[in-house]
């Protein structure tokens, strides 16, 4: 079964306790910082003190174990619209979506993981009347900026259901580890977006002949508290920028996007590393060079050039940048670890993708991977959406099983059984998604 390194918590747990229990170093809270900061170094006079009374077995405390007393005193931890994910940083917010909570043809906005490299602006300080787009960059002919009412004014909105997948979703699997957020199967979601085409503004806008890359900023803040320090700012190559389905949206599902997800305006670059999506979205720069913005070089989100043996040290220069994703699918149905009986079929649901790809076969296999049956797959909603697939399985006896899912795409490509090429941050596991089933 699927290893997890570092503990994940739920939400249902405490800052608090997140923090005391997690073995991520780079972890730390907004939430209760002064406490936290007080019951990492805490001795147990200072837990007596805090606690306001003596702690008679105290000596037998485990050293780095918080009274559960303190702990209950803290506010749950929770993401204002979210339910249900997995957090694996709370500063900054990351959160994954377990894999039966992403059964939905449509992600819902609950449902949707969060991946924040900085903190995201408040929702107090946002005012979607005065929020400005600016187009510029020694690429663009016409720089101008755009309000939000302007950008629906001015073009034709479109609505697509797009995916969106962090480079590092799997990342938890790599050996050796990679730093990082330890994502399992849950950093994507496809729900439907709607905006305006990146093209049509670009357009308007004027492309140089020499324009060849597009980057974002966004208006979210550094972690280090410097005011002008950009969090992050990657782009596409302008043939993905120009494509119909990359979008500048204000609304996902129908509503406007969570804050999180980057409310009130990000960029949707589907089936491309989630990190080229970029939130909170107040700029948009064409290049007539690679966009060279916070994490476009050294090792973020990029992977080797050519395949390495695991662990190796890659020079910055035989880093190559991620562009489509591979091909993925994961299992939402049943959720891993039900018994199911032995006289009845088991329905089997998920869904697939396949980067700028389509995805062309799905498999199941109960017997680990020897024999493959075909699984039934819709279409995809439009180009860059995900694909709903179904199988029905028959256990001929009782015992553990395992269900594996394996996609291929429209180029005969397929998901590989195990950790794909390592690479230093642990980009692009595509594996295939294992749910247990036990037969009785
Ligand atoms: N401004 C801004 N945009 C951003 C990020 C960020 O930290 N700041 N994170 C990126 C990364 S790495 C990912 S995986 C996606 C996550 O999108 P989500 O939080 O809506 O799921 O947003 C991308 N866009
Ligand atoms: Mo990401």
């Amino acid at each position: 079964m699927k290893k997890s390194r570092p503990p994940y918590k739920t939400l249902s747990y405490t800052a608090s306790e997140y923090e005391l229990n997690s073995q991520n170093s780079d972890s730390n809270s907004t939430i209760d910082q002064g406490r936290r900061n007080i019951l990492k170094s805490v001795s147990l006079s200072s837990m007596t003190t805090l606690l306001g009374m003596a702690i008679p077995f105290g000596y037998l405390m485990p050293k780095g174990l918080m009274p559960i007393a303190l702990a209950e005193q803290n506010k749950q931890f929770t993401i204002p619209g979210k339910s249900g994910l997995t957090i694996l940083n709370d500063r900054p917010i990351n959160a994954e979506t377990p894999a039966h909570l992403l059964d939905d043809d449509i992600t819902p906005a609950k449902h949707l993981f969060v991946r924040n490299n900085g903190i995201p602006p408040k929702l107090s300080d946002i005012d979607t009347s005065t929020w400005q787009l600016t187009i510029d960059g020694e690429a663009c002919e016409r720089p101008q900026s755009f309000s939000i009412a302007q950008l629906k004014q001015q073009f034709k909105s479109y609505t697509y259901q797009l995916v969106i997948e962090c480079g590092g979703n799997g990342r938890s699997e790599f050996s050796p580890p990679a730093k990082g957020n330890q994502w399992t199967v849950g950093a994507i979601g496809c729900p439907r977006w709607t905006g305006v085409r990146l093209a049509d503004v670009l357009k308007h806008c004027g492309v140089k002949e020499d324009a060849i890359y597009i980057g974002y900023y966004g208006a979210d803040k550094h972690l280090s508290g410097e005011k002008n320090k950009v969090v992050i700012s990657r782009g596409v190559p302008i043939g993905k920028a120009l494509e119909k389905e990359t979008l500048i949206a204000w609304e996902m599902n129908g509503e406007a996007i969570p804050l999180q997800n980057g409310y009130p305006l990000r960029l949707v670059c589907g089936g491309w590393p989630a990190s080229t999506s970029g939130k909170w979205l107040n700029k948009i720069v064409v290049r007539n060079t690679i966009h060279d913005g916070p994490k476009m070089g050294g090792y973020s989100y990029r992977v080797p050039c050519k395949p390495v043996a695991p662990g190796t040290k890659v020079a910055e220069q035989d880093m190559c940048i991620i562009e489509s994703m591979p091909v993925k699918s994961l299992v939402t149905f049943p959720k891993s670890g039900i018994t199911h009986n032995l006289n009845k079929p088991l329905d089997i649901r998920g869904k697939a993708w396949a980067g700028d790809l389509s995805v062309a076969k799905v498999f199941t296999s109960i017997d680990f991977g020897v024999t493959w049956q075909l699984a039934k797959l819709k279409a995809p909603a439009n180009r860059l959406a995900w694909q709903s697939w179904q199988a029905e399985v028959t256990f001929q006896q009782a015992g553990y099983y395992e269900v594996w899912a394996r996609a291929v795409d429209s180029n005969g490509k397929s998901q590989p059984m195990i950790l794909p090429g390592w690479n230093p941050r642990g980009y692009l596991n595509n594996a295939c998604h294992r749910i247990a089933v036990a037969v009785s």
